[in-house]
């Protein structure tokens, strides 16, 4: 047996931020190597996803896991024992035939991710090296534009506004360190204005500020009140980042706006998101409109797609049949690529394959509820993806993330360095 064989495939239930239990998988190897990977979980959810498999019933809300611990510890175990865990495509076609199903159903989402991400890591290991390295082709990687929450709304702070994640992104900063410093600064500033005027109601899912707003606008304004008196500059250094998740509110056209009171069709969801485009210094908006309205995502995209990233989360799942859909249809120019919407490494590698094709953009997306686990800093690394989506600059899970890059920078021949701003040519229209 060589030393990269997989020896063992061990499950085990662990807790995610939002108190909820999760896989982890460890994959042992001949030689002794050991990998191992914790699947994250979603709370806004493209209907197209792969599925988690969850016990149900009384405890803990239904979202026990041990029905995915029990597929891991025995029919996933089986599948891939003997396998060389370098062959991460091999692994990943064994776990897709073995589930059967279309949305990993059976065995779970949540089970195959994890047992996907340990191979990796196991794999890595055996070869002394960091993850990143591992899944680097010879290509000298850049560190990856951070993309940070400063609200949580949506799903993830009880709908206290409409769209889910205010986030900014510090297109004017050239090193991976700078951009998490600004971002500190503005979260800081942030904090301080809406304590100051008693609209700071706690802390959102992701670590952002939950926000006692009056209505999305209210967000943007104060974002960008943050952003100034954090020293810096609106569009020019530190440019406003929206994910809408419009799924959450809108289905067959009709868009209900609860906070504004209001409910719009696409048009007016256009109009709407157009207007603020406008007027404050938006780099970026993802899943503008619902993921059924694929024809609402086109129409946005020709009206803005010039100006701002337009990316699909709920809309492409980080499938890549979806993404060669939408490049048809002309929806979306960038994918959010969240490796348990697709169930595997590879097939979720396989979407990002899709939007190079297509010219789209890319970013490496974490979930709201999350762990300690870092595989999607290395993969972002590793994949070659210049953008980066972890939640907030606050909770172990998120600075796990961010502080993992930090190490990685050090180990870089280009250090700390971003992308230059020409790779991000919607960063570059307020500056
Ligand atoms: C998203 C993510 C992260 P969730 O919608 O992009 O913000 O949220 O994991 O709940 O889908
Ligand atoms: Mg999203």
């Amino acid at each position: 047996m060589s030393a990269t064989a997989i020896s063992s495939v061990t499950g085990r239930r662990v807790w995610n931020s939002r108190a909820r239990p999760t896989v982890e998988v460890e994959v042992a190897l001949a030689g002794g190597a050991r990998g191992r990977a914790i699947a994250p979980a979603g709370a806004s959810r493209g209907s197209g996803e792969a599925v988690d498999l969850r016990d149900g019933g009384e405890a803990f809300g239904g979202y026990g896991v041990e029905r995915a611990v029990t597929a891991a510890n025995g029919e996933i175990a089986a599948a891939l024992e003997g396998l060389d865990a370098r062959d991460q495509e091999g692994a990943d076609r064994r776990l897709v035939a073995l589930d059967g199903t279309a949305d990993k159903s059976r065995l779970g989402g949540n089970a195959t991710v994890a047992a996907s991400m340990a191979v990796a890591h196991a794999a890595a290991a055996a070869q002394g090296l960091p993850l990143w390295r591992h899944l680097a082709d010879d290509a000298e990687p850049v560190m990856p534009l951070p993309e940070i929450q400063i609200f949580g709304g949506g799903a993830h702070a009880a709908r206290r506004v409409d769209v889910q994640d205010f986030m900014v992104i510090a297109v004017g900063a050239s090193e991976y360190a700078e951009a998490l410093d600004w971002t500190a600064e503005v979260y800081r500033a942030a904090r301080a204005i809406m304590t100051e005027r008693g609209l700071l109601a706690g802390t959102a899912d992701e670590g952002g500020h939950w926000p006692a707003f009056d209505g999305n606008e209210q967000a943007l304004e104060t974002l960008v009140e943050a952003i100034e008196r954090a020293g810096l500059e609106p569009g020019g250094q530190v440019g406003i980042s929206l994910d809408v998740a419009a799924s959450e509110f809108g289905a067959d056209g009709r868009y209900r706006l609860a906070r504004d009171g209001r409910t719009l069709d696409t048009d007016g969801m256009c109009d709407l998101l157009g207007g603020w485009i406008e007027r404050f210094p938006i780099v970026s908006v993802e899943d503008p409109l619902a993921e059924d309205d694929f024809d609402g995502l086109a129409a946005f995209t020709r009206a803005f797609g010039a100006r701002v990233q337009v990316m699909g989360d709920d809309a492409l799942v980080s499938d890549a049949a979806r993404v060669r859909q939408a490049a048809e249809a002309g929806a979306c120019n960038a994918v959010l690529l969240k490796p348990n919407q697709a169930g595997t490494l590879t097939e979720c590698r396989a979407a990002l394959e899709a939007a190079r094709a297509a010219g789209y953009g890319a970013v490496v997306s974490a979930r709201s509820g999350e762990t300690e686990d870092v595989t999607v800093v290395h993969l972002a690394l590793g994949w070659g993806v210049e953008q980066l989506k972890v939640g907030s600059i606050a909770h172990g899970e998120r600075t796990a993330k961010w502080n993992e890059g930090l190490r990685i920078a050090e180990a870089l021949p280009s250090g700390g360095r971003l992308p230059p701003r020409a790779a991000f040519p919607w960063g570059t229209r307020c500056g």
